[in-house]
């Protein structure tokens, strides 16, 4: 990987930056194995914080594993090696930049579309297939038992758009590798490996190895650090998904920085997006008597078109607020 400039990837000073919040009590941890406190506690969760973290979510630790493992496989290969696989526009292979409009990070990954897993090797696409399957399926249970917590009907009616044979489900196997030389260690500061944005689709589910470097930002600005989890799923609320709760959920902005220059950092994160010509407003359901859409309809090809225009750290939904 190629070292960046200090100007192209303003590092960040962590000092004094997770003391301020005073109500923050740490990530909120959702079992699913008790669906009846898990729809409520995900509710506040997703109003709170639009993140949360869920446990005994059924899907097997080993096919994680193995998938992670496959993924290192690839990484590990020569420079020249990865090179040789399609660059992203956006999916393929990617070193550094991130999507089209000149961001960039201390991060080399893979991104593809759900069903276009690549075939370079047989193991690979298999257990990536098994695994996207397992995780939209965990994916379509969060989004039922959230409408039930919103007592929306039918539950169906935000997991149907993850499980309609034409969803935009997107793939991203991200890894941040060491880094010791960075320059940006001399001052103290620590390299961004993701900056700071929102997720555009409705759902994302982010899985990663034991190396810390994902933070959130609380809704009064303070980021905090998300101490990671191999065993767990974390869930964000994404743009589509705070639009069509009228604002309630929160989509939660989020960066990865390189906590521990020693440590590669990898991480597995599916994005659960509607089919393209899904329309996207505020479920009638959730809108009390008289409140008014804060968003202009659009349809998923004009908001992902939008992103695609967008900086990372940009405000899409601004793009699509009435007023
Ligand atoms: C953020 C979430 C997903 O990783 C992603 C990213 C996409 C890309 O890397 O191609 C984007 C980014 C993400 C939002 C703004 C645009 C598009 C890079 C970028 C600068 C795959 C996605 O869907 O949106």
């Amino acid at each position: 990987m190629v070292m960046l400039s200090q100007y192209q990837n303003k590092p960040i000073n962590l000092s004094n930056k997770w003391n301020k919040s005073t109500n923050f009590t740490g990530i909120p941890v959702i079992d699913l194995s008790y669906p009846d406190d898990a729809k409520n506690l995900m509710v506040k969760a997703c109003q709170d914080y639009g993140f949360f973290k869920v446990i005994n979510h059924g899907v097997p630790l080993r096919l994680a594993t193995e998938l992670e493992n496959e993924t290192m496989r690839f990484f590990n290969m020569s420079q020249s090696e990865k090179d040789k696989y399609c660059s992203p526009s956006p999916f393929g292979y990617g070193t550094n930049t991130i999507g089209p409009n000149g961001d960039v990070g201390w991060v080399e990954y893979l991104l593809f579309a759900s069903n276009n897993i690549p075939t370079h090797s047989k193991t690979f696409s298999s257990l990536a297939k098994e695994y996207v399957e397992a995780v939209r399926n965990l994916g379509c249970e969060i989004l039922e038992l959230m409408a039930d917590g919103l007592k929306i009907e039918p539950k169906s009616v935000l997991s149907r758009m993850l499980s309609d044979e034409k969803a935009d489900n997107v793939f991203r196997l991200n890894h941040y590798p060491p880094c010791p030389n960075h320059p940006s260690t001399r001052n103290g500061w620590n390299p961004i490996g993701f900056g700071e944005h929102t997720d555009p689709q409705l759902i994302s589910i982010a899985r990663s190895n034991t190396t810390s470097g994902l933070q959130i930002c609380l809704p009064d600005g303070t980021w905090v650090p998300v101490p990671p989890d191999h065993t767990s799923f974390f869930i964000n609320v994404d743009d589509l998904l705070q639009v069509m709760t009228n604002g309630r959920f929160k989509s939660v902005k989020h960066r990865v920085i390189i906590a521990d220059r020693m440590k590669s950092r990898v991480s597995m994160i599916y994005f659960g997006g509607p089919p393209l010509m899904e329309k996207i407003s505020p479920l009638g359901s959730v809108m009390e008597p008289g409140e008014e859409s804060l968003y202009q309809e659009f349809t998923w090809f004009e908001y992902k078109a939008c992103t695609y225009r967008t900086r990372l750290a940009d405000d899409r939904l601004s793009f699509f607020q009435k007023g």
